[in-house]
Formats: structure tokens, sequence, C-alpha cells
């Protein structure tokens, strides 16, 4: 689905040069809820990833880094046993802890909380949360336009993409400035770049 956490997946298969078939679930109508998807990724979200010999692997932070690692040549990893792969590990982790399940409270705060005023005050808090994260990886970046110092990696896509949702688009023009500069850089990318605008504009 557009503007969901399979942007960065699919980027990285296109950078990857790999084959691959896209299935929309669509968030709106709850797709992603149903029998038939829990039996895709029992946690009931998306990405999820299906390989060749069909087996199943969900949560987009090792989608990324098996994309990563069956695709060497796609240089989405900094060398092994580098400081900068160490890095690129960091950041991937961070997003996938520190990032990504705050977007769930943002989103669907009445899961945590009585509907109404609480779960709208539980929504602000998050999307307060978000913006912090934001700045945490706005103050992080090292590179030119990347993340790494040494350039671009997978770390780029994911914090790209996690960073879209709930932060605001003028808020991050005027706070992100480096981390939008990223993003414009990944929609330049001859490979990524047509997914992402696909994704994001
Ligand atoms: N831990 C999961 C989180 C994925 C996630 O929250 N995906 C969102 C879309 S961006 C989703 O499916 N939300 C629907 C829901 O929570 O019902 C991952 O890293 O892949």
């Amino acid at each position: 689905m557009r503007q969901s956490g399979s942007c960065s997946a699919e980027c990285a298969l296109a950078e990857a040069g790999a084959e691959y078939e896209t299935i929309d679930v669509d968030l709106r109508a709850n797709a992603q809820l149903s029998a038939d998807y829990a039996a895709i990724n029992p946690a009931r979200k998306i990405p999820a990833l299906r390989l060749p010999d069909g087996e199943i692997v969900t949560e987009s932070a090792a989608i990324l880094l098996t994309i990563a690692d069956r695709y060497p040549d796609a240089g989405l990893l900094p060398p092994a046993g580098s400081d900068a792969r160490a890095q690129c590990f960091r950041w991937i982790a961070f997003g996938a802890s520190e990032i990504y399940p705050v977007v769930e409270l943002a989103d669907y705060p009445e899961r945590f909380s009585p509907a109404g005023e609480q779960a709208e005050t539980l929504r602000q808090r998050a999307s307060e949360r978000l913006r912090d994260r934001a700045l945490i990886i706005e103050r992080a970046i090292a590179g030119h336009p990347w993340l790494l110092e040494n350039g671009f990696s997978a770390a780029d896509l994911y914090v790209a993409n996690l960073t879209r949702w709930s932060t605001g688009i003028e808020w991050r023009a005027e706070n992100c400035p480096k981390l939008e500069a990223l993003v414009a850089a990944i929609a330049s990318r001859p490979k990524a770049g047509p997914i992402w605008r696909r994704h994001f504009g």
C-alpha cells in the first residue's frame, strides 16, 4: 500500500535488481486484520516478504537485512566487519525498536487507551515522540546526504520511510533539513527513486 512501511522493502528490492511482485493490502479497509493475512503475518501488519522457496519473512528490519544479505552487490550494507556496518545495524535497530512501535500508538491509540479524549492525548504524545525520534536521526546524519559518512545504505531507506508518519511535512521542512535532503536524494536514485515517488510523491 502507498505510503506504508512496504516502501523501504520495495526500494531495497529495486536497488538489488530483484524480480518481485507486490500484493496490495488495504490498511484503510483493515485488510491486514483478515484471517487470510494473519496466515501470512500473525501480527497482522505489513510488510511481509515471501522468499522464492515460499518462506515468509516479516518485520521490516529483517526484510531489509534479508534483501541486503541476498544481494551483496547492491551495496545496501557497508563492508562486513566495518564500523560503518555497525552504524548501519544501529540505525536499522533504532528504527525498528524506537520508531516503528510508536507509529502504532499514533495511528491506533484506541488499541492502548479508551477511545475519546485519552486516545487523542495518546495520539498527540506519540506524534511528539516521533518528532523527537526524527530529530535524533537528523542529528546523527553524518554523510552528504546519507546517514552514514561512507555513503548510501539500507539504513537510509529505513529511516526515511519511518520518519514520514505523524511528523508533518511543514515541521520536517523546518526542523529536519538534513533528513529531508536525504529523502530527496532517495527520490532521485535511478532504481529506488521511482518506488519512493510512487509511495510518497
Ligand atoms: N514491527 C513491524 C511493524 C509494521 C507496521 O506497524 N506496519 C503498519 C503499516 S506501516 C501496519 O501494518 N499497520 C496496521 C495495523 O497496525 O493494524 C515491522 O517492522 O514490520
